[in-house]
């Protein structure tokens, strides 16, 4: 049983790369997307999301998982007008499934998203990959991480760490100050308890994506960082709708964490339908960067976790996330076109090959 293979797509106003170039990689039949101009809390109308749906189809491809819808922080930090905003996102679920959307990824990371030093680190091969120094990271308030990373990435801004939202930090912040992980993890079961049972009504699977890097940072908690964290929370509401995005990269990112194991635990029990295949290299220090997907690339073994995908049936959604910028592409930093597509390449020979040595194991 092979993956869905799919690629993360931005949008024609936001990504230069074509719909129809995504169609050309071996494999890849699903895009990946997301409404990117709908403000966090709102519900994603209908129409708009069929609009995106109709650009797919006519380049072949089709829109099953979107990724993010993201969550409010007023949800994460369990103000009373979650509930309203509960509700917003129980319709953006309906909403969704009635155009064939199967999975939504989200996170539960308290004010940013994943987290970076430098988006244009140099490997010793001339590509440019996404960095994460953990002494610069700890040693600096969130505002002058900002300028720290634009500074070293020929001007990007991490995405979430827009100039207009860091204006609103202090704020955000001090909301957060009584909230700590038990706080946290109470708002997540309350937030999937509103949710779950509307995916199970109209066909939707949450897939909540780990912490990235999988460890608290500037004093907010973390909830979602490894085998411990992913089991408490799908104990919570026991119920395949309640699942995860799978992203090797980040869980990775911790030495700690035994990917291989981790994937096989959940995938067996059906709480797995899409993955984030991608590699990093740990440089010591809780530092990283990231690497090409090949196993000898970096420090995780993506054989193993493949091997743990096949063996445990997993039918799922796919996509290579992250790739190194090679070739002197242009593009956002981690989203370009080549190397993901050189990811998938690989990524579809380990299936291949995994899946017909099980077979040929199995024949008398
Ligand atoms: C980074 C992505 C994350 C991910 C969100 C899911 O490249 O993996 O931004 O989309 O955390 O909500």
């Amino acid at each position: 049983m092979a993956p869905t293979m799919s690629f993360r797509w931005y949008g024609e106003k936001d990504d230069p790369i074509p719909l129809r170039h995504i169609r050309q990689i071996p494999a890849v039949e699903n895009v990946v997307g997301a409404l990117f101009d709908i403000p966090v809390g709102e519900v994603w109308p209908s129409a708009s999301i069929e609009a995106l749906k109709a650009q797919v189809n006519a380049a072949g491809l089709n829109l099953e998982v979107i990724e993010s819808v993201n969550v409010h922080d007023d949800i994460k930090i369990g103000l009373p007008s979650r509930d309203r905003l509960i509700d917003n996102y129980r319709t953006t679920i309906r909403n969704l499934a009635g155009v064939g959307v199967k999975v939504i990824c989200y996170n539960f990371m308290p004010v940013f998203d994943w987290l970076r030093t430098t988006l244009n680190y140099k490997l010793p091969a001339g590509s440019y990959v996404l960095q994460y120094d953990d002494a610069v990271a700890t040693s600096q308030t969130p505002e002058e991480l900002s300028r720290t990373v634009a500074a070293n990435s020929g001007g990007f801004t991490l995405p979430g760490w827009e100039e207009d939202r860091l204006a609103d930090l202090h704020e955000l912040f001090a909301m957060y100050a009584g909230i700590d992980a038990d706080g946290l993890r109470a708002n997540l079961r309350y937030f999937l308890e509103g949710v779950v049972p509307v995916c199970e009504e109209v066909g939707i699977r949450m897939a909540l994506h780990p912490d990235d890097p999988p460890k608290s940072l500037f004093g907010l908690p973390r909830i979602v960082k490894n085998l411990d964290d992913l089991k408490w929370i799908t104990e919570q509401v026991d119920s395949p709708a309640n699942a995860l995005t799978v992203c090797t990269g980040s869980l990775g990112e911790d030495p700690a964490n035994d990917v291989p194991a981790i994937m096989r635990y959940f995938s067996e029990r059906d709480r797995v339908p899409f993955v984030h295949l991608r590699n990093i290299r740990w440089t010591g220090n809780g530092s990283f960067h990231e690497s090409a997907h090949l196993s000898r690339s970096g420090s995780l073994d993506m054989y193993e976790i493949v091997r743990a995908l096949v063996e445990t049936g997993f039918d799922g959604y796919a996509r290579p996330d992250h790739g190194r910028m090679i070739w002197d592409e242009v593009g956002r930093p981690g989203y370009g076109l080549y190397d993901r597509a050189l990811g998938i390449a690989y990524l579809n020979g380990l299936f291949e090959a995994i899946e017909k040595g099980a077979q040929r194991s199995a024949q008398p």
